[in-house]
């Protein structure tokens, strides 16, 4: 079933470089809902979980070591079309092809630390939402 939310992460890039606040702000501004927020920080076991999809990718290990090397924000924002108006708002994975204006071409410096996560789609989103909030912590 299609839902109107999807789930997103200020990586550890962005937060040392001073840039979450901005960041939220732009989002929230873009008109979504902050449906669950949580400033924690991934292991390399729990970062190397969440990203189990890429491990046969030559960038895993890099990924896993980025992802784990800091404090991160995770949350999960609603608004209609969420999934799709959100990765074009995030911009390309790469900074270089993203578009003027995208969160990833204003506050990313490279492919692998690129300041922000977007899901790529309904069901990925819920997995990854489970995967950071219990039901206690959704409003
Ligand atoms: O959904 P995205 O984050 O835009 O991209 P993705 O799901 O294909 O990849 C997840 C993350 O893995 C991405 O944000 C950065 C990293 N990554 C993807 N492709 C490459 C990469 N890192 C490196 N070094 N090289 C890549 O080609």
């Amino acid at each position: 079933m299609a839902t109107n939310r999807t789930f997103t992460m200020i990586k550890p890039d962005a937060v040392a470089n001073g840039h979450a606040g901005a960041i939220l702000d732009r989002i929230i501004k873009a008109g979504y809902k902050v449906v669950a927020l949580k400033y924690t920080k991934l292991s390399a076991e729990t970062a190397g979980q969440f990203y189990a999809v890429h491990s046969e990718r030559p960038f895993y290990n890099d990924l896993v070591s980025f992802m784990s090397q800091g404090p991160i924000y995770a949350a999960i924002l609603e608004k209609d079309n969420a999934i799709e108006d959100f990765r074009k708002f995030i911009g390309a994975t790469d900074p270089a092809k993203a578009d003027a204006g995208t969160i990833r071409a204003d506050f990313a410096k490279s492919i692998d630390a690129n300041a922000i996560h977007g899901s790529d789609s309904d069901e990925n989103a819920a997995i990854e939402g489970n995967f950071f909030f219990s039901n206690f912590e959704r409003f």
